[in-house]
C-alpha cells in the first residue's frame, strides 16, 4: 500500500508506533520524509470512510485555530493518497490512511508528577475549548453509543449468558462486582438530560497526548478517531483512568493500582484552568461522575470481551483483558473509597 502514499517500498523503514488497543499503527521513514500509518480496524469502525472525514474536519478547524493563534499545541493532519483521497480501501488487505508524524514528540503510559498531569489536562482542556464552536451535526458517530453505561452493562450480561470462550468460571466475582454497581446507572440516568451536548475527544487517555522530548512540554492532541458529540465528563473520567493511577492500565500488581489525590487534584486545576468559563455548573458536578463512569465502564468492556473470547481488543497474552478488567475495577473502587477526599478538590 505504500505506493498510494508516495513512498518507494524498498526505501521505506517500517517499525511499530505506539500501544493502541484497536488500529494498526506504524511509523515509516524514508529518504526525504516519514509519516504514520494506520490500517483502521473495520470490526471496532464499521464506516471507516466517516472516521477519516471527522478526524479530517476536526485537524482543519484546529488549524484554522492555530492560525489564529487560538490554539497553541500542534496538530496532526491527514497526508493525501497519489489519488487524493483520505484513505485507500484495500479490501483483504485493510483500510489505510496515513497522518503526519510530529517529530521530537514522545508519548508516556504512566504519569510521573503533579505537573505532568495538569499540563496534560491542560492541554486536553484546550481542545475541548477549541472545539467548542465547532458545528456539531459535522461529525458522524463512528461508534454509536460508544460511552453509554447501560448498553455497556447489557452488553456484559449478554456475554455472560453466552460464556462463548467458556471462561465465565475464571471471572465470575469480577462479573458480579461489575453489575452490583448498578446504583450509578440511576445516577447517570438523573444528570445526564441536564447536560450540553458537546464535541468530546472520547478517548482522553494520557497515552493520546504527545509531549516534545526536548524538554516535556506539551505538543498535540492525537486519535482523532473517536471525536463525537457527547459529554464532556467522559473526557475528564478517562483522565482520571488513565493518569491518576501509578501503574499502567494492564499491570496485574493490584497492590499499586490506586487513585493518586494529587494528581486528580492537578487534573481538576488544568482542566478547568482552561474550561471554567465553558462548562456549566451541572457539568461541573458531572465531572465526578464520568470519572467513575468511565472506570467502571472500561473495566466492563475489557471483562466483556474477555468473555466473548478477545475479539474487540488487541491481547499479547493469555488472560490480558481480564488482567485489564481487574485493574479498572480495583481503581474504580478506589475511587469509590476516597470519595471525600476527592470531592474536595474541585
Ligand atoms: C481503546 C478504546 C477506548 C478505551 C481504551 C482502553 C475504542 C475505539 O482502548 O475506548 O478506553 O485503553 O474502543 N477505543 O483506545
Amino acid at each position: 500500500m505504500l505506493p498510494h502514499f508516495g513512498i518507494e517500498a524498498d526505501e521505506a523503514k517500517i517499525s511499530a508506533l505506539g500501544n493502541g488497543h484497536i488500529n494498526d499503527t506504524l511509523l515509516v521513514r524514508w529518504p526525504t520524509g516519514e509519516l504514520v500509518l494506520q490500517r483502521i480496524n473495520t470490526q471496532v469502525f464499521k464506516t471507516p470512510q466517516a472516521l477519516v472525514r471527522n478526524a479530517d474536519k476536526i485537524s482543519h478547524h484546529l488549524c484554522a485555530k492555530a492560525l489564529q493563534q487560538q490554539y497553541g499545541l500542534q496538530v496532526v493532519s491527514p497526508c493525501l493518497t497519489q489519488e487524493g483521497e483520505l484513505a485507500i480501501d484495500l479490501g483483504e488487505q485493510g483500510f489505510w490512511r496515513a497522518i503526519s508524524y510530529l517529530p521530537h514528540s514522545l508519548s508516556i503510559e504512566v504519569v510521573k508528577s503533579e505537573a505532568q498531569a495538569e499540563m496534560a489536562a491542560k492541554a486536553f482542556g484546550h481542545f475541548a475549548c477549541a472545539l467548542s464552536d465547532f458545528d456539531a451535526t459535522e461529525l458522524e458517530d463512528v461508534i454509536p453509543q460508544f460511552h453509554h453505561l447501560p448498553g455497556r452493562m447489557e452488553m456484559l450480561r449478554q456475554a455472560v449468558q453466552q460464556d462463548k470462550a467458556k471462561r465465565l468460571e475464571s471471572c465470575r466475582q469480577w462479573v458480579d462486582y461489575a453489575l452490583s454497581q448498578q446504583s450509578l446507572l440511576d445516577e447517570l440516568a438523573e444528570i445526564s438530560p441536564q447536560l450540553p451536548l458537546r464535541i468530546c475527544h472520547n478517548d482522553t487517555k494520557i497515552n493520546n497526548m504527545l509531549f516534545d522530548k526536548r524538554d516535556m512540554s506539551s505538543m498535540a492532541i492525537i486519535d482523532l478517531d473517536t471525536c463525537m458529540k457527547g459529554h464532556l465528563m467522559y473526557d475528564f473520567g478517562d483522565m482520571v483512568r488513565t493518569f491518576c493511577s501509578p501503574e499502567e492500565e494492564d499491570s496485574t500488581a493490584l497492590e499499586n493500582v490506586k487513585v493518586r489525590q494529587s494528581i486528580f487534584a492537578a487534573i481538576c486545576r488544568g482542566y478547568l484552568s482552561e474550561l471554567a468559563e465553558v462548562l456549566t455548573e451541572v457539568e461541573k458536578r458531572s465531572l465526578w461522575l464520568g470519572a467513575r463512569v468511565i472506570c467502571l465502564m472500561i473495566g466492563v468492556r475489557f471483562l466483556t470481551d474477555y468473555l466473548n473470547g478477545d475479539v474487540y481488543f488487541h491481547v499479547h497474552r493469555e488472560g490480558h483483558n481480564l488482567d485489564r478488567a481487574a485493574n479498572q475495577f480495583t481503581l474504580y473502587q478506589s475511587l469509590l473509597d476516597q470519595e471525600a477526599e476527592l470531592k474536595a478538590c474541585f
